[in-house]
């Protein structure tokens, strides 16, 4: 059997059986692969590592996605980093009320080769009128574009390894705080705890002095094996983090979402976190 094995961690991972190859790249900037599996689908890696499959990228996408947009409640322009396979993107969208979305993504090829291979991730989404796509670093677009503030920032980077090592640094979040609206939020993906437990103390160490709020929610995503990955959440506005059930459903609704995981009393309690984790802050 022809397999893909998970090279993230030592002594531990995943292993999914290749049914089809489809592709398989080095790109200038990492190795990308895309095959067939027959659980998961589809599935897309990037340097070793799996970014995204087609049976379970609801779960993450829907959380990156509308736990910032429905707590802030009136995000008209969203800037995403990374997520090049359109899946952020596509859940942006959903939102009538956005206005405008920019994305930065450093390599083309995974956006090119994901819209042939993993269309239900952007269905559509890279030709939103609404949708603004840079090819570019982004630490360097945070730091030197024009500020036209965002009501939302979401880093939908790789692990801090690779190209996706810069998205974890104080340049980075310095930037990303200098294009944010006041009272605008930030969240990234921010690694498995329980395999990455370091992940989440860097971040602490290096996000939380740009917020007065600043924090950690967590899913549990199948393909990012080892428990609940962590997503880091910062904004000056602590209110913005325990908005109500009651007022998230309402919103939800406003925005006519039918979700497949998200729900407001899902996003309420993704906030509460394990005692190892809090030890971790
Ligand atoms: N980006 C985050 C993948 C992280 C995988 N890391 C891990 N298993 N520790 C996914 C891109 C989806 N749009």
């Amino acid at each position: 059997m022809k397999a893909f094995t998970e090279t993230l961690s030592d002594g531990y991972g995943q292993t999914l059986s290749i049914d089809t190859c489809l592709f398989e790249l080095q790109t200038d900037h990492q190795h990308l692969i895309i095959f067939q599996n027959r659980f998961f689908g589809r599935v897309m890696a990037l340097d070793g590592i799996v970014q995204t499959t087609e049976r379970d990228e609801f779960i993450y996408h829907e959380m990156m996605v509308h736990v910032p947009v429905l707590a802030h409640g009136q995000a008209t322009r969203v800037l995403i980093i990374g997520g090049g396979d359109g899946g952020i993107l596509r859940e942006v969208l959903k939102h009538p009320q956005v206005e405008q979305v920019v994305q930065v993504e450093i390599d083309q090829a995974v956006i090119d080769l994901c819209q042939e291979y993993l269309p239900g991730h952007s269905a559509g989404a890279f030709d939103d009128p609404r949708a603004e796509i840079v090819i570019a670093d982004g630490v360097a677009y945070v730091n030197t574009a024009t500020p036209a503030p965002f009501d939302v920032i979401i880093s939908d980077c790789t692990d801090p390894v690779g190209p996706g090592e810069v998205l974890f640094s104080s340049e980075f979040y310095a930037g990303c705080k200098r294009l944010l609206k006041p009272g605008g939020i930030f969240v990234a993906q921010n690694g498995v705890v329980f395999m990455q437990p370091d992940e989440l103390q860097m971040t602490r160490q290096r996000l939380g002095p740009y917020f007065t709020d600043q924090s950690f929610y967590t899913v549990s995503v199948p393909t990012y094996v080892g428990g609940n990955m962590a997503l880091a959440w910062g904004c000056d506005d602590a209110a913005k983090r325990w908005v109500d059930e009651a007022a998230l459903a309402e919103r939800y609704q406003r925005a006519g979402l039918t979700c497949r995981y998200y729900t407001p009393a899902l996003h309420r309690a993704a906030f509460a976190l394990p005692a190892f984790m809090q030890a971790l802050l």
